[in-house]
């Protein structure tokens, strides 16, 4: 059976749940990172020697970076359906994973662990705004790409928006009350992670207040 490590409260443990979930298949989830630990472990860096979560084994075969994990299980489980056929659709959902995990994912670290895991008074508000404002910016894009379409690549949930759309529940379940940060309008891409909370999978996931 398929395992994953990693906590839950990982957003790229996130995906890789999301996207077994989606595909219906059976999985075994060993919490680890964190306050969990586990990941310093010789056993655990003999699978990924940098220490992250997640990782997931398969048959014996391990892989870890949460983006090439929903790759390959959209491939293996999903070849047609979470994973494109058309070699433009395919390229298509894997430059929205490749900007979640290159453009959105720098700047949204920062922002949500000082915002969510870092106490008031010890949060850097000058480095937060900056990533902040850098981030409307990113989002504004994403928005743009869903002007008349339902998901990231035309009008079927597909294996590009497991990654931006966990990344775009937190951005819109940040808690801005009493700062002085403020998203812009975006409708589509609200309508967009609407659209994605209703799925099964995704609501188990996607869950706040955020941790
Ligand atoms: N690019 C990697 C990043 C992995 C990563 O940084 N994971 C974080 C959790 S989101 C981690 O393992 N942090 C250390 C810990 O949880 O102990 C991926 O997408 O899998």
């Amino acid at each position: 059976m398929l395992k994953i490590w990693g906590r839950l409260n990982s957003v790229n443990v996130e995906k890789v749940v999301w996207c077994a979930l989606e595909l219906g298949l059976p999985f075994e989830r060993i919490d680890a990172g964190g306050a969990f630990g586990v990941v310093g472990t010789p056993e655990f860096r003999a699978m990924n020697p940098c220490g992250r979560v997640p990782v997931i084994e398969d048959d014996g075969f391990v892989l870890w970076e949460s983006n090439a994990i929903v790759r390959y299980l959209a491939a293996r489980h999903g070849s047609g359906t979470l994973m494109p056929l058309d070699p433009h659709a395919r390229a298509d959902a894997e430059r929205w994973m490749d900007f979640q995990l290159g453009t959105v994912a720098p700047l949204l670290s920062p922002v949500f662990r000082g915002l969510v895991r870092t106490a008031p008074e010890a949060r850097d508000m000058t480095s937060i705004a900056r990533a902040f404002d850098e981030l409307k910016e990113v989002f504004v894009v994403a928005d743009g790409a869903l002007v008349g379409r339902t998901h990231l690549v035309g009008d079927r949930f597909t294996m590009a928006d497991i990654p931006l759309g966990a990344a775009a529940h937190r951005w819109f379940n940040l808690p801005l009350d009493g700062l002085p940060l403020e998203r812009p309008p975006l409708p589509r891409l609200a309508a967009w992670h609407g659209r994605l909370k209703l799925r099964p999978a995704a609501a188990q996931l996607m869950t706040t207040p955020l941790t």
